[in-house]
């Protein structure tokens, strides 16, 4: 009976895994549907149908929902992945989640949880009257998620442990932690008589990363979401997190105890990691690498120790090891190791130690040393920024308006951007032309800049990538997002190129046309747009200054700086209780699926910041060049996601690259108190930063007040700080 259930099982994980893979977003929508999901092989039972008599009914009394803590008890079972509900599930005791965000939820539901050596699996019973799926965020989709943390550490933010998982009524998967290969699913809809839809089954299924046996206790939550028919999230329901919260911090999920499991049931032999990983392996494109071929050997034999009924367990984990082993050593061409294969360091790495252990030794090696940082990043997080060397830029000037077109082998596509120049006869012109502030979507001080002498372009980044997962956009139909990681650009990187693009503009003429001097630009943008102005400046060299404005992490917060759960002393700024830092943004939201579109496919298989072989100091230090600028701003309250704290520790460990060049006063740091935004206060500082080191114009500000922070305060000292104020 086992094995039956679980050839079905395997069949279906071998349905759901190409949808289940979300690093090929492209094929989320189109990708088959478990047959299951829409031609369900009777009539969907529901629970509160009679059950069907049967000549010798098994009695079954199902299990209570919660035990007497207070925590989901999971019986020993497996079901089938169908979108159908088993007789196995009768043992489960039925959990009614209570707690709803919203006034707005019409949804209601019903989960049950089984598990066994396997999986932990989960049903979901919702009643909807309206389904909808219209949102690009998935979890504003009619769906369901599940919420685990196996250790049950009850960490502050994701730890490799966690995971959280989504699965919408048309089983279309999707990952915001954890590996995506662990989450299978299936669904199928609930219908009255008359054929209308009334709501949907959801059966999950995740593979344990390490077993459990009876009795052990988990964190977990499930959650439903309850889109509108506008599209819209209207609330959710939960078991335990009224918080909402459970999504980027597992400390406020319930728990789940397993339970049942007969102490003779079985042999206790765990297949599913090895079936997931020779799914994985089938997947490979063997032209994407140039020895694909070690795959071949440990790919058969894992198949064989999979197939074989009386393999033990130490067999089937070294069938797994070799196999993940030969995965980790897939070449690529690329010359980086893959991300397994990078070991982990909790120290910062250095910027002026090259990635095989050699020091700079001289400002030319820091040339080259400052190259490699840049194809690290190319190859681990960002994407390339491709050879554009055979583009051909024009433009063409109409009202405020300049529309650029890029013609590429025959392909030509055109984007507009938005100019705003000094009155001539009001602000004198520098010689050359005004001075220009290049900005993502929009920048609130035109005006002021445009007073101060500054012309302003502002650049629609949905024009040049749309921020979803679709990979579309003028820099896409140029540049298609492939397989291979030479042929995968994130939207940062992608709207950089429409920054050098306007650039190219500039210098072709547009320039001279609007007054404005191509040579003296600075670049910003704030929150993900800050990231992306961060790229922007690392990876055009004609940027002169890079201003990016509360950009966090996958910005300028260096990842391996932790600043929740500390407490701050911000009594300078007018708070005065102790500022206890709430989650900083983690590594795994960066991952999710609403943000996973800004970095290439590689920066998704990081399961650890201590692996990136880079931190954010060398995203900054890639500024430090004679003539060039880098100016970080960030907020002090409420952008505890931002980690200010993390930014300002970027600034410290760059400057040292800056100062090794002798261009200490080439980069400045300015928090503000609050906002989500470039300030009025920023841009003062910024402009007379400009107007000091563009002109040497005399100016207001004090930039000595650009290499200080609240972070200096004494309560506020860290060893990690003090080792870049010694001198
Ligand atoms: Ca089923
Ligand atoms: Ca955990
Ligand atoms: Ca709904």
């Amino acid at each position: 009976m086992k094995k039956a259930v679980l050839s079905i099982l395997m069949l279906m994980l071998v349905i759901s895994i190409p949808a289940a893979c979300s690093k090929d977003p492209k094929k989320d929508d189109d990708s088959p549907q478990a047959p299951a999901v829409t031609e369900t092989p009777a009539a969907t039972p529901t629970p509160t149908e009679a059950p069907e008599p049967t000549p010798e009914p098994e009695i079954i009394v199902p299990a209570e929902p919660f035990d007497d803590q207070g925590r989901v008890i999971a019986v020993y079972g497996t079901p089938v992945l169908d979108g159908v509900v088993d007789d196995v599930w009768e043992k489960a005791g039925t959990v009614i989640p209570e707690l709803k965000s919203s006034a707005a939820v019409q949804a209601t539901g019903e989960f049950k949880v089984l598990w066994d050596e396997e999986a932990l699996y989960t049903l979901y019973i919702v009643r909807d009257p309206v389904l909808n799926k219209a949102s690009m965020n998935t979890y504003e989709q009619d769906s369901v998620e599940i919420f685990l943390d196996e250790s049950n550490d009850k960490a502050i933010s994701y730890q490799s442990d966690d995971v959280h998982y989504r699965v919408n009524y048309e089983n279309t998967p999707s990952t915001d932690a954890g590996d995506p290969y662990r989450f299978t699913s299936a669904a199928s809809l609930l219908k009255d008589e008359s054929g209308n839809v009334t709501g949907y089954i959801a059966e999950t299924a995740i593979n344990w990363a390490n077993p459990p046996s009876n009795g052990a206790i988990m964190g977990f939550e499930l959650q439903i979401n309850d889109a509108n028919d506008a599209g819209i999230r209207a609330g959710t329901v939960n078991i335990f997190d009224g918080s909402n919260s459970a999504w980027q911090n597992p400390s406020v999920m319930g728990e789940v105890v397993l339970t049942g499991k007969e102490v003779k049931a079985s042999s206790s032999r765990n297949t599913g990691m090895l079936n997931i990983y020779i799914k994985m392996a089938e997947r490979i494109d063997p032209d994407n690498y140039v020895n694909s071929d070690i795959l071949t050997e440990p790919l058969k034999n894992a198949k064989k120790v999979f197939n074989d009924e009386s393999a033990a367990q130490p067999q089937i984990d070294a069938a797994l090891d070799k196999l993940k082993e030969v995965i980790a050593q897939l070449n690529d061409g690329s010359g980086f190791v893959s991300v397994d294969s990078l070991t982990a360091n909790e120290e910062l790495p250095d910027p002026l130690t090259f990635f095989d252990g050699t020091k700079v030794a001289s400002p030319a090696d820091w040339d080259k040393r400052a190259d490699e940082i840049s194809r690290l990043y190319e190859y681990y997080m960002y994407g390339v920024m491709p050879d554009t060397s055979d583009e051909k830029v024009s433009y063409k000037v109409s009202g405020n308006e300049l529309t650029i077109t890029v013609e590429k082998r025959g392909k030509t596509v055109s984007f507009p951007v938005n100019f705003s120049v000094p009155d001539k006869n009001r602000i004198a012109m520098p010689e050359g032309g005004y001075p220009v502030l290049i900005a993502y979507l929009w920048l609130t001080q035109t005006e002021y800049a445009n007073n101060k002498g500054y012309a302003v372009i502002t650049l629609n980044t949905e024009l040049i990538a749309a921020d979803n997962w679709t990979r579309s956009g003028v820099f896409y139909d140029l540049y298609p997002y492939g397989d291979k990681w030479t042929e995968q650009t994130g939207a940062l990187m992608a709207w950089s190129w429409g920054v050098s693009k306007i650039l190219d503009a500039l210098e072709a003429g547009a320039g001279k046309e609007l007054n404005i001097n191509p040579a003296y630009n600075i670049m910003t943008g704030v929150s993900r747009w800050g990231k992306a102005a961060a790229v922007t400046g690392a990876f055009d060299k004609r940027i002169k200054v890079t201003a990016p404005s509360c950009s966090g992490a996958g910005g300028m917060a260096m990842f391996r700086y932790k600043s929740e759960g500390k407490t701050y002393d911000y009594s300078s700024i007018g708070v005065n209780s102790p500022y206890v830092m709430t989650a900083n943004e983690p590594l795994s939201s960066l991952q999710s699926s609403s943000e996973q579109h800004w970095f290439n496919d590689n920066f998704l298989n990081f399961k650890n910041v201590n692996a990136l072989p880079f931190d954010q100091h060398m995203l900054a230090s890639l500024c430090a060049e004679e003539g060039r600028y880098l100016f970080i701003t960030g907020s002090y309250l409420y952008e505890d996601w931002t980690n200010p704290p993390a930014m300002w520790l970027t600034y410290l460990a760059a400057r040292e690259v800056f100062k090794y060049l002798g261009l200490e006063d080439n980069i400045g740091i300015h928090l503000h108190k609050e906002g989500h935004m470039v300030t009025d206060e920023d841009m003062v500082y910024l402009l007379d930063f400009c107007d000091h080191h563009f002109y040497g114009r005399r100016i207001e500000s004090n930039l000595d007040d650009l290499t200080k922070s609240l972070f200096l305060e004494p309560a506020n000292s860290d060893p990690l700080f003090d080792k870049y104020l010694k001198d």
